[in-house]
């Protein structure tokens, strides 16, 4: 056996040290862009992402309604491939599809014409949201958006949507198609509401009307026209039915895959990236792994790969360090694959991403993961707990939850990602079925994690990541001192 010396470690057995914070490094400044896919040193890659964050591939996370507002806060969600092909790609399409904030500039519709045409025009253009400004075009006073049902409320039952906008007196107040806007906007007014939810004459609800300032950046319309833009989203694929699911999912329009598996190291995915680029050239970008070491990352890098993820064992549903006795600590797997890809970039002038995947617990894990060398956070934990997640949200003793499972779970039944070749059925699980406290809406949760995150890089003197892997100060620390940096010696107040 060959036995490696250094110890391996985690995330929370490092801190930062701060560096010299000059008057430029103020959180306004701080840029969190950073790249997704490999490409020359000094181009521009083919895909990058405004925050650092990707949702994990799993059943518990990665659905369209999750994918569609990380994509819209500047993410990116790849889809989970433990599905039948066709609903994996309709998943793709249905992100595709949708088409971020649309002021009515051409169609002539004014706050006097009825909720039904403004309706008629969200399904014509399939934009799932549209402005209205009092004159009809994007230079004028934003009036209300609507928005369609699909986009707000998918998988929830509309008895149970309408409800959440029940008045403090428990009086309903809902819209109808026949009403103008004007009437509408009205009514959002006189009772305070944030959003007017329309039923048809079924009683279906169909669609909201927001109140213009609900959503602090929908208040320019010019800005809404030019964020028009399609969203960003990937997809999960496995070695084994590549041939089939890739071309279904580029149809589909996906911007970036990537091979889900415990264990990448292995001629399975040399194999699979090897026919994606032999088929597609660069036009479709592919990610692998996950690896944990120097090797991993250069055999999968030479097979054709875009970005490398790193981690196994470390996800907080995952048992595979129990179960089969692999892995490595996440914090020593990352510096060790962030050096095989600075040196390859050296060898080379190649930059290849890397993404740490699992096992960041708190915000200030994530800082260091970058800080290490990640150019990109895998997060599953972390996702789930949001509205936006696909699972359902429980009420276990006086708090909220939402489930939460891992893929190596017999609830998952995502045989591939454990394949190691033989015939398809999983002897053993890797991973364990949970909840995790309810969190609430992932913009909200987003808001302060990334400002955390932006005070950690001012501290440390970085004003971008690259900044931040070239100049941060990191140190171990003893297990007395993580003892030190919680409240301690003293009584705490309670908290409520
Ligand atoms: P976390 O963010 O919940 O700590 O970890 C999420 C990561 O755990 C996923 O991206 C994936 O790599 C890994 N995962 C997913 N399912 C399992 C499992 O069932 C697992 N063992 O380890």
């Amino acid at each position: 056996a060959v036995y490696l010396n250094d110890v391996s470690r985690t995330f929370g057995e490092y801190l930062l040290i701060p560096g010299l914070t000059t008057k430029q490094c103020v959180p306004t400044n701080v840029s969190l862009k950073t790249p997704l896919v490999k490409h020359k040193v000094g181009e521009k890659p083919a895909v990058e992402l405004n925050i650092p964050f990707v949702s994990a591939i799993m059943q518990s996370v990665s659905g369209p309604k999750l994918a569609i507002e990380l994509a819209r806060n500047g993410g990116l969600s790849f889809i989970f491939g433990s599905q039948p092909i066709d609903s994996q790609a309709e998943m793709v399409r249905r992100v595709k599809k949708f088409k971020a904030g649309f002021v009515i500039s051409d169609s002539n519709l004014t706050p006097e014409n009825t909720l039904a045409d403004v309706i008629a025009l969200v399904q014509r253009t399939e934009h799932s949201t549209i402005g209205v400004t009092d004159d009809g075009t994007p230079n004028g006073k934003l009036l209300g958006m609507v928005t369609s049902r699909d986009y707000r409320a998918e998988k929830d039952s509309p008895d149970k949507k309408v409800k959440e906008f029940m008045t403090p007196f428990s009086k309903l107040i809902v819209g109808e198609l026949g009403m103008t806007l004007s009437e509408a906007n009205q009514i959002i007014w006189d009772h305070k509401l944030n959003t007017l939810p329309i039923i048809d004459k079924e009683q279906n609800l169909q669609y909201f009307v927001f109140r213009k300032d609900y959503d602090s950046h929908r208040d320019n319309p010019k800005e809404l026209s030019g964020s028009d833009k399609k969203l960003l989203v990937g997809a999960g694929i496995n070695t084994r039915d590549y041939m089939e699911r890739v071309p279904a999912l580029v149809e589909a329009g996906v911007d970036v895959l990537c091979i889900d598996s415990s264990d990448g190291y292995s001629e399975w995915q040399q194999e699979t990236l090897q026919w994606i680029k032999k088929t597609y050239g660069d036009k479709v970008l592919v990610g692998a792994g996950n690896v944990v070491d120097k090797e991993g990352f250069d055999y999968l890098v030479e097979a054709g790969a875009d970005f490398i993820k790193v981690g196994i064992g470390g996800g907080s549903i995952c048992i595979t360090r129990e179960q089969k006795g692999i892995g490595r600590g996440q914090a020593t797997a990352l510096i060790d694959v962030a050096q095989a890809r600075d040196e390859y970039m050296q060898k080379t002038g190649i930059y290849v991403p890397i993404c740490s995947d699992g096992g960041l617990v708190h915000d200030y894990h994530m800082v260091l993961a970058l800080a290490m060398g990640a150019d990109f956070l895998m997060m599953g934990r972390y996702f789930a707990r949001f509205d936006e997640s696909p699972t359902k949200k429980m009420k276990i003793g006086n708090s909220f939850v939402k489930e939460y499972w891992g893929e190596g779970s017999n609830r998952a039944k995502n045989w591939q990602r454990y394949d190691m070749g033989g015939n398809e059925s999983l002897k053993f699980e890797e991973g364990v079925d949970s909840y995790v406290p309810y969190a609430g809406k992932m913009k909200d949760n987003l808001n302060v994690t990334l400002g955390k995150m932006i005070a950690t890089m001012c501290s440390c003197g970085a004003i971008t990541i690259p900044d931040l892997q070239k100049n941060a100060k990191i140190t171990l620390v003893s297990s007395t001192s993580i003892v030190e940096g919680g409240a301690h010696d003293v009584i705490l107040k309670e908290q409520n």
